[in-house]
């Protein structure tokens, strides 16, 4: 009754900000992402008889607290499904992802463990029924089951049964790259959770957000295709910055972003200028996301690292969806 499963995280091209039901963890739009091949968790799920409590291990170090109670709660989901109530779980996480700092290490984490705990108890599913019981993690996780670009499908009923993500084109289809520029900035202070409710709750600018979404999913998906980098890019770009609007038409108002957060924005939009087709993302925090081609690498690396107070920059591929160990 063991298992051991490795998915890695994935950027939001388009943003799933927002829920429509808090605790199946349903949103209010349909988003589309990229899975990344540098940012990881493996985890080892160890069902045995002798535990009268889960035990959580992250990087080896025991895990208790808010982190400790979201991985029991799910596992006590997965129990519920597969009729295995008794049963208690040992499960040694090793994380390959910055956390807590806009970094979706949330992502990989429940994918793998959905995965993992999933196996270890015999179970074999579809990668949709993946999707689903994985999204009631994390929804942004839903989107971790596949490689390459994948979207993640709001659905419409109230059970969540059609909330799931699908596949839109494999990691080898395009070779886009992201650079992770990390800050010298500390974790931040609303966390992503929260942030979405009070700005689907209270922001003027929520319904702006979600009337945007289904022409950029079009014109997206048509970027990717034909693999138009510019349409890309700047698709994903204005869409990073809407969701961003939304936070400040929330009450109280509030912003992921610093002064580096915008340092780095204009340095991207420099970059353009002198014709490197770089664009960026951001997710619930300060750092920023640069996507850009191979052949810009070396370029867009340099003049990132060379910005002050950029701790470093993190270079990923298209990355594959989960695997067993
Ligand atoms: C995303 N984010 O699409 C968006 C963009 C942050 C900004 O998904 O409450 O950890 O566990 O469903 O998935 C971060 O939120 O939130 C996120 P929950 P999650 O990647």
């Amino acid at each position: 009754m063991k298992a051991t499963a490795k998915a890695h995280t994935n950027i939001a091209l388009i943003k799933y900000w927002g829920k429509r039901d808090e605790r199946l963890i349903l949103p209010t739009n349909n988003s589309l992402s990229l899975t990344l091949d540098g940012f990881y968790t493996k985890t080892t799920v160890h069902f045995r008889n002798d535990l009268l409590r889960d035990v959580f291990y992250l990087n080896d170090t025991v895990v208790s607290g808010e982190a400790y109670n979201r991985v029991t709660k799910f596992l006590d989901l997965v129990r519920q499904q597969f009729g295995k109530q008794d049963l208690y779980a040992d499960i040694r996480s090793t994380n390959a992802v910055p956390t807590a700092a806009g970094f979706a290490s949330s992502a990989s984490g429940f994918a793998a463990l959905a995965a993992a705990s999933t196996r270890a108890l015999g179970e074999t599913m579809t990668e949709e029924a993946l999707s689903q019981l994985t999204r009631q993690g994390s929804g942004s996780a839903c989107r971790s089951i596949y490689g390459g670009f994948v979207e993640w499908q709001m659905g419409m009923k109230a059970d969540g049964s059609d909330s799931y993500a699908v596949p839109v084109a494999p990691a080898h289809h395009w070779d886009v790259r992201v650079a992770a520029v990390v800050l010298n900035a500390t974790e931040k202070d609303v966390s992503s959770r929260e942030g979405m409710k009070r700005t689907v709750d209270t922001s003027l600018f929520y319904q702006g957000w979600l009337d945007g979404i289904p022409q950029d999913l079009i014109d997206i998906k048509d970027g990717i295709r034909h693999r138009d980098f510019e349409k890309l890019g700047a698709i994903a770009e204005a869409n990073c910055l809407r969701m961003h609007a939304t936070t400040l038409g929330a009450i109280p108002p509030f912003t992921y972003w610093n002064h580096l957060t915008v340092q780095v924005m204009e340095t991207v939009r420099q970059m353009r200028q002198i014709g490197i087709p770089a664009y960026f993302t951001i997710d619930a925090g300060p750092n920023v996301k640069v996507l850009y081609l191979p052949e810009y690498e070396y370029k867009v690396e340099q003049t990132l690292r060379e910005l002050p107070g950029v701790a470093d920059v993190i270079l990923s591929r298209p990355g594959e969806g989960i695997t067993y160990l």
